[in-house]
């Protein structure tokens, strides 16, 4: 009995030893962790310079070196196999801005394309029209060059994949924002067509663009889609797994109120999508900028018409 209890004794001093070293490792290892400096002195800026809210100057110092002014770029070492334009509708929305341009050029420089980022920016604090505006920015685009493909793209929606091509199909319209974060990365509605979605001139022309007569939110990407349909095309849309993108949070903007009038005015899609379109686009050029990362168009898109006019086409003063 004396040698167990002996034993006995010598494992309980063991087993105090034991704690007592494991309680050192762990005040060690938290006091690494969380109290002693580790690697170079210097303490880290107030801000830090991986945090995507970054000034639009300090954004254009880091970008600016490969892109010409005016948001463009060709591969330096093969010839491009798409030559895209992108087109954003704008306004008032300066940090989403900031974070779009810091991602999309390595973006699209990292697929190899020849490309020109266009912001089209909507004057005044009238009611936004999205379409409007894609249909002057095209215009204008097109007056710059050849593009073989128009990528129409929302401020707020950063790609996430880069397998996920900037450049058009042949003979198809494509739909590039399948799945977002904001919807679970699923396709939210079958007949989604807002957010990203590219196409050819040609086939721009084919579906008449976009109406000039959605003012406000809502519906006038589901009119591009039944415009598509209509001009005897399909749209394709690249895997779930590819065509994913965050889309920065926002509320509603003032100006871009839900439209309901524009519920009313999809069901007259069949009537109106070949005369109510690009070919009947109107807006004022107020100026052409070519800023460090972007080409920077402020249009006047017209106003939007008082309800005694509803139904006419208005046109800016
Ligand atoms: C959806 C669509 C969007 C559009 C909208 C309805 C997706 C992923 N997106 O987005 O394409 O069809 O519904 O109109 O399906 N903008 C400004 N300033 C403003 C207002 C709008 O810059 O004051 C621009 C900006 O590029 C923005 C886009 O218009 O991303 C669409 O507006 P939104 O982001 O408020 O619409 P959202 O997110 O509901
Ligand atoms: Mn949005």
């Amino acid at each position: 009995m004396g040698c167990c209890r002996h034993l006995w004794r010598s494992r309980r001093l063991w087993r105090s030893r034991f704690s007592l070293v494991l309680l050192a490792a762990a005040f060690a290892l938290s006091y690494a962790f969380f109290v002693a400096p580790s690697g170079p002195q210097a303490e880290c800026p107030v801000v830090s310079p991986f945090f995507p809210l970054l000034t639009l100057e300090a954004i254009r110092k880091k970008r600016s070196t490969s892109v010409s002014p005016g948001g463009f770029y060709r591969p330096p070492d093969c010839r491009a196999r798409h030559r895209t334009a992108i087109v954003v509708p704008y306004r008032k929305r300066l940090t989403h801005l900031g974070a779009l341009l810091d991602h999309l050029h390595p973006f699209l420089q990292r697929q190899q394309l020849h490309y020109r980022i266009y912001l089209v920016e909507q004057w005044g604090n009238g009611t936004f029209n999205k379409g409007r505006l894609y249909n002057a920015g095209v215009r204008e685009a097109l007056r710059d060059a050849t593009w073989s493909c128009i990528i129409f793209h929302d401020v707020d929606l950063l790609p996430e994949d880069d397998r996920n091509t900037y450049g058009c199909h042949q003979d198809k319209p494509s739909h590039l924002s399948v799945a977002i974060d904001k919807f679970a990365y699923r396709l939210y509605y079958p007949q989604a067509f807002g957010g990203v979605v590219a196409m050819t001139p040609d086939q721009f022309r084919k579906t008449n663009g976009y109406s000039n007569q959605f003012w406000g939110w809502g519906q006038e990407d589901d009119n591009l889609w039944q415009r598509v349909i209509l001009s005897g095309m399909q749209a394709a849309r690249p895997p779930e797994a590819i065509a994913r993108y965050k889309m920065i949070k926002h509320e509603r903007d003032a100006g871009n109120e839900r439209n309901p009038r524009n519920v009313d005015l999809l069901r007259r899609t069949k009537l109106d999508w070949s005369s109510d379109g690009f070919n009947s686009s109107t807006y004022k050029l107020l100026s052409k900028e070519l800023e460090p990362l972007y080409t920077h168009l402020m249009v006047d898109v017209g106003k939007k018409a008082p309800p005694y006019l509803r139904g006419n086409t208005t046109t800016p003063a």
